[in-house]
């Protein structure tokens, strides 16, 4: 009930705000997109983890208030990017909720903003999680049928952590799968997760789908999953989450 109050509140005040994960090709090391992650600094209880506050938000009924609010703060900051060189052409990556996905009205919406905005749908990459694609399977394939036919891309979150049926795979139309940090820390040094990793690119690319290491930590991850055929890299040896304008700094300075 508190933390319900607590989260109008959030809204009603923006409290909350974007940060931005770069990610980068594998292959060529350019910088390609990022991830959007909402962070909330209550002013009394100060940072509290988006862990702990969307499946709240979810049972209250929120997300879908907070959800929106992400879409169009990342819109902004399309629009704003588009206009700095180094950023022009980058890509956003969000995480939906399963509750925005089960909305009939979100494609629309989003198509509708975007074309406000002048902002092309391939510069918007959605991110479901593993759980989420696997829940109501059959119902999926005609909402990602539906996502794509509108332009976006579609990612697996989490991919590897517990409940995908490969059969399934094959029947979604998905752009994108998110290797868990899990599989990715044990790399290179563990001979069965580095052939879990080199199991997944293959998958991935028979089905056409490009493939993202999420999690990467040292140097010799970037090495081995370079060499491995991955498509793009994520994780703090590369980029920490950034708020936006410590991103843009970083893009012209340090990157
Ligand atoms: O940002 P952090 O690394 O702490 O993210 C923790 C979890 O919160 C991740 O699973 C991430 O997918 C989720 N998350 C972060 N931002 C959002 C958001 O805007 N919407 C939803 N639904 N989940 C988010
Ligand atoms: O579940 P999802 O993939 O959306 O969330 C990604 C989470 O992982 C975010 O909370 C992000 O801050 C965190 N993260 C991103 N890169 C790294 C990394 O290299 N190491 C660790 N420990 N966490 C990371
Ligand atoms: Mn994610
Ligand atoms: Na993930």
């Amino acid at each position: 009930k508190l933390i319900e109050h607590a989260l109008h509140e959030a809204l009603a005040q923006n409290q909350f705000f974007l940060v931005y994960q770069p990610q980068f090709s594998a292959q060529t090391g350019a910088l390609v997109g990022c991830e959007a992650l909402i962070r909330w600094i209550h002013p009394e209880e100060g940072f509290i983890p988006p862990d702990e506050f969307i499946s709240v938000a979810e049972h209250v009924g929120l997300i879908s208030a907070i959800g929106e609010w992400v879409i169009d703060e990342s819109i902004r900051q399309l629009v704003r990017w588009r206009e700095m060189p180094v950023l022009k052409n980058i890509r956003i990556a969000i995480n939906l909720s399963s509750v925005q996905l089960e909305d009939k009205t979100l494609l629309d919406r989003l198509q509708r903003k975007l074309k406000q905005a002048g902002v092309a749908p391939d510069l918007l990459e959605l991110e479901l999680t593993e759980r989420v694609v696997m829940t109501d399977a059959a119902e999926n394939v005609s909402r990602f049928q539906a996502i794509r036919a509108h332009g976006f891309d579609l990612a697996v979150d989490d991919f590897g952590t517990g409940y995908s049926s490969l059969a399934y795979l094959q029947k979604f139309p998905l752009s994108v799968l998110k290797v868990d940090k899990q599989f990715v820390d044990p790399i290179p040094d563990d001979e069965g997760a580095c052939a879990i990793a080199n199991a997944i690119v293959s998958l991935a690319h028979s089905l056409d789908m490009k493939v993202v290491a999420e999690g990467v930590e040292t140097g010799e991850q970037v090495h081995w999953l370079y060499r491995a055929g991955y498509d793009l890299l994520q994780g703090y040896y590369l980029g920490r989450p950034m708020k936006a304008e410590d991103f843009q700094q970083w893009a012209l300075t340090d990157y």
